[in-house]
């Protein structure tokens, strides 16, 4: 394999991920390694990209950047890249990618599918069916979409779709986002407690990361009321996981329908034991159609760079590549 050019993969990825990178390039498998300080320290000298599929083993914080100093891209899956230092990566001239566009609709499609089985129950009516309890009496009647007011909280590509798809509810939707968006359908607020007093529906769809630390907090479910049914499938971390069970637990907010959550794949027990919300296990882009796609723009990004072209879908704290 002399002269072929080295990637590090801390943590296993899809087949398809593997197999294109090991025809194109020597990939170390860091998962492999039985002392992984000593395997990076071995190889660092000449490893140029990483590729990674998230979690807290596919980490790329400061010290790992800084343990690669020929490192020029970091090849992230996922549209969501809070487990790379893009920032710091930026100061180090490191380009880093991430799985944007790909996802969008399949992630948007699943938003309006946890709403509507959050508000009409779909999941506890088909335990209710297997469990034989329809022969005894009808299953109670539902909550309802039905002359909702929402209010999306991040209006990036995912959000606008999900809004799109709202709209053809006859529901309305407005949004909130670090700024209003020119030519937007939706009314803005700038203030996020503001928006969660005069909806009864939260759509969290902004990305994590620091900036976004339980951005919905006490303060928010409390705004959001009684009838209030929160939808998170962003990051377990833009929400105060502790405030929400207790908001649900004293019926401050209604319902949640929840795809991500603070340390996944833990779920605190509380949710888990509470009838009246909806817990899926991490699957908003998860058909093997859009996983597929995902992976294929992980290796096309790291072709494209050691091609000599640009960056298919650089991250904006990457500073003007090629
Ligand atoms: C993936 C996601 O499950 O794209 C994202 O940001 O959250 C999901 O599509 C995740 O990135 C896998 O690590």
């Amino acid at each position: 394999d002399a002269g072929k050019i080295e990637i590090l993969m801390p943590r296993p990825m899809a087949p398809r991920v593997i197999e294109q990178l090991d025809a194109r390039f020597t990939l170390h498998r860091l998962w492999e390694a039985d002392d992984a300080d000593a395997f990076i320290a071995q190889h660092a000298s000449r490893i140029r990209g990483v590729a990674t599929g998230g979690g807290a083993s596919g980490r790329v914080d400061k010290a790992l950047i800084d343990a690669l100093p020929a490192l020029e891209i970091v090849s992230s899956f996922g549209v969501g890249y809070d487990h790379v230092d893009a920032a710091y990566a930026g100061t180090k001239g490191v380009v880093v990618t991430n799985t944007p566009d790909v996802l969008t609709d399949e992630v948007a499609d699943l938003a309006i599918g946890l709403l509507l089985a959050t508000l009409r129950k779909l999941p506890q009516a088909d335990r209710y069916l297997r469990e034989g309890r329809w022969l005894e009496k009808p299953f109670p009647l539902s909550p309802t979409l039905r002359e909702r007011r929402i209010g999306i909280l991040g209006y990036g590509r995912i959000g606008k779709a999900i809004a799109r798809r709202l709209d053809a509810f006859d529901v309305e939707v407005v949004y909130h986002g670090r700024r209003e968006q020119a030519d937007a359908p939706h009314r803005y607020y700038a203030d996020l407690e503001a928006m969660a007093r005069d909806v009864d529906t939260l759509v969290v769809i902004t990305p994590g990361g620091t900036g976004t630390q339980k951005l919905v907090d006490a303060r928010i479910l409390e705004a959001l009321g009684p009838e209030g049914v929160l939808i998170n499938v962003a990051r377990g971390s833009v929400v105060d996981e502790a405030a929400l069970i207790a908001a649900l637990r004293d019926g401050t907010i209604l319902s949640a329908g929840l795809d991500v959550f603070e340390k996944e794949p833990q779920v605190p027990q509380e949710l888990i034991e509470m009838d009246h919300v909806v817990l899926l296990p991490h699957v908003g882009s998860a058909s093997v159609h859009t996983r597929n796609a995902m992976a294929q723009l992980v290796v096309d990004n790291l072709v494209a760079w050691f091609d000599g072209k640009p960056p298919l879908t650089p991250v904006p704290e990457t500073p003007s590549p090629r």
